[in-house]
């Protein structure tokens, strides 16, 4: 399972930007460094295939390490914002590795799967791991994914909702499969970022 087999996995990339770095150039060219964290299974490759590429593959392969990916997008008022994307693996056995990603990082967004509890107690574990030791002003985002299995939702929207507010974060709910609402987790993202001048 997973989408990150389709993805270039460079692991050489710069890991240790500072926030001045990682969230730069003039006011109409913004570049901003993103992490992804969650639990394994979430969809966080997906989600970055969907925003990226366009595409949804049901069929490929958990992350390993993590994976690079950049995409730019342009807003309404002309600005563009090219976002350096850090898509994390959420086994385990990784866990230790995430710092190397979220250290200097603009932006967190921390996925979870509305069908799976588990995922959304994890998150909240990420949220906190970010609130210590990640960079101070950090744009935060809560992700609730898979919201095309709403038939099988065990968190629920107002749980999602209540804890982002108490943290500081914007929150949404996306599909990967469908592209319900990725493009819009971008934009918010976007727009919610700290300009210069
Ligand atoms: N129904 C549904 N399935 C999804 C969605 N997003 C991802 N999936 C499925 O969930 C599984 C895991 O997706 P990944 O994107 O690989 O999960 P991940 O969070 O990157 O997992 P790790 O790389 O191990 O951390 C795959 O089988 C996907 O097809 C979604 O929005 N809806
Ligand atoms: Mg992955």
């Amino acid at each position: 399972m997973g989408c990150s087999s389709s993805l270039p996995d460079r692991n050489t990339g710069r890991l240790g930007a500072s926030l001045e770095d990682s969230a730069s150039a003039d006011s109409k060219n913004l570049r901003a460094k993103l992490v992804l964290l969650g639990d394994s299974g979430v969809g966080k490759s997906c989600i970055v295939l969907r925003f990226v590429r366009g595409q949804f593959d049901p069929t490929s392969k958990v992350t390993v390490g993590a994976s690079f990916l950049s995409q730019t997008i342009a807003l309404q008022d002309s600005t563009t914002v090219k976002f350096e994307i850090w898509d994390t693996a959420g086994q385990e056995r990784y866990a230790a590795l995430a710092p190397l990603y979220y250290r200097g990082a603009a932006v967190a967004v921390v996925v979870y799967d509305i069908t799976v509890p588990e995922s959304f107690n994890k998150a909240q574990y990420w949220v906190k791991e970010l609130q210590k030791h990640g960079s101070p002003g950090i744009v935060m985002a809560l992700v609730g994914n898979k919201a095309d299995l709403h038939e099988s939702r065990k968190v629920s929207v107002q749980d999602g909702v209540d804890y982002a507010e108490k943290n500081g974060m914007f929150f949404i709910e996306t599909s990967a499969k469908t592209a319900d609402n990725i493009n819009q987790l971008f934009e918010e993202i976007a727009k919610r970022l700290p300009r210069t001048s």
